[in-house]
């Protein structure tokens, strides 16, 4: 028992090399992303903007199938690393479900086989990001130590009224533009049609065995291109947690997210709320420097969050589940985003062997 390393592996990166990189960092775990395929690890953490969105997402994609979850699931663990969890929908699979569109029955009837593939494969948890706008507006910038290429934002710089095209949600294309934008919607609809995605959805993943976990907006602004924004202060967790009582309804802890949104009192302190009520999956164990409307994303070390004390608030609540480092600035090097994982895995690494010898 105890906290657990783990790393995120995009799909493009779920290969033998990959699996050896994450094992000899010091992982037992993997979170994996299927919803897009990128062709580099520079597609990964490219900045987007209006015109260019994160690529077309295709439905029904095979790679939902029970026998690819199994397969996934068995070469990870021929290298040591346990499949942990699964992180986002693809937006081809259930942007009426979002959308409230003519297409919901029969997408959330896919999105429970999903559920249940995903229970049947031995992975505990499913992350999802219920947005319309998705990832959005982030530049970036040499922000982080030395001079590292970061992600950034700063609400200064963008049209944050930039309607989004019919065809696009959560920043990837599912059907070619008809020269017509988004409806627009009110933030109680939205969180309406989380609360019907999550009444229909909870009993299918208790049963499944699997945790629905939710990340926070990602940038945690109120609005963003027309849309209303669901969890952009950390009081609104709480209320996803009060949505639909259920035990499979769980956080994917975004602590770089967390940090960024305005709020009353300091990460800490909603930390405890949720961990005292079992109601975390995973972590995404990043830091960052400012809030909203204005933040760098920075090293594991350098931000405004004090890593180790959250690390010693995990494990004083007998936190079990996993940590990933998400995003991190890049290693001016030949292999950027190697360079910078490995350096968050080394530092997280180092943190959990000074717990086991009660040195944290
Ligand atoms: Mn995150």
């Amino acid at each position: 028992m105890g906290m657990k390393l783990g790393l995120g592996l995009y799909r493009h990166m779920l290969k033998p090399e990959y699996y050896k990189f994450a094992r000899q960092c010091g992982c037992t775990h993997l979170i994996i992303h299927l919803a897009t395929y990128y062709d580099s690890d520079e597609r990964v953490v490219t900045a987007t903007d209006a015109k260019t969105n994160y690529g077309v997402s295709y439905a029904n994609d095979p790679v939902w199938q029970l026998e690819n979850l199994l397969k996934l699931k068995q070469e990870a663990a021929s290298y040591g690393l346990e499949i942990y969890g699964i992180e986002n929908f693809s937006p081809a699979d259930w942007y009426d479900v979002l959308l409230d569109g003519p297409k919901r029955a029969e997408q959330m009837e896919n999105l429970k086989c999903i559920i249940r593939n995903v229970g049947k494969a031995g992975i505990k948890a499913f992350g999802y990001n219920f947005s319309l706008a998705g990832v959005w507006g982030h530049q970036k910038k040499y922000a982080a130590r030395g001079g590292a290429v970061s992600t950034c934002f700063d609400a200064s710089l963008l049209d944050l009224n930039a309607p989004i095209p019919c065809g696009q949600v959560w920043n990837m294309t599912y059907a070619p533009s008809n020269g017509e934008f988004m409806a627009p919607v009110s933030s109680v609809e939205l969180w309406d049609r989380l609360k019907r995605f999550l009444e229909e959805m909870l009993p299918v993943a208790e049963e499944a065995g699997v945790e629905l976990a939710l990340h926070p907006d990602d940038p945690p602004m109120p609005e963003l291109r027309g849309t209303p924004r669901l969890v952009y202060r950390p009081e609104l967790y709480q209320k996803l947690i009060d949505l639909v009582p259920s035990k499979a309804n769980k956080l994917e802890l975004c602590l770089g997210s967390l940090q960024e949104m305005q709020s009353d009192k300091p990460v800490y302190e909603y930390l405890e709320q949720y961990l005292t009520q079992g109601k975390i999956s995973y972590v995404h164990f990043r830091n960052v420097r400012g809030k909203i409307p204005c933040y760098d994303e920075v090293f594991v070390d350098e931000g405004d969050i004090d890593m180790f004390r959250v690390l010693k608030q995990l494990k004083k609540n007998d936190f079990d589940g996993v940590l990933i480092p998400d995003h991190t600035p890049l290693i001016t090097c030949n292999a950027p985003w190697h360079a910078g994982m490995a350096f968050a895995l080394g530092y997280m690494r180092a943190a959990f062997q000074m717990i086991e010898k009660g040195l944290l």
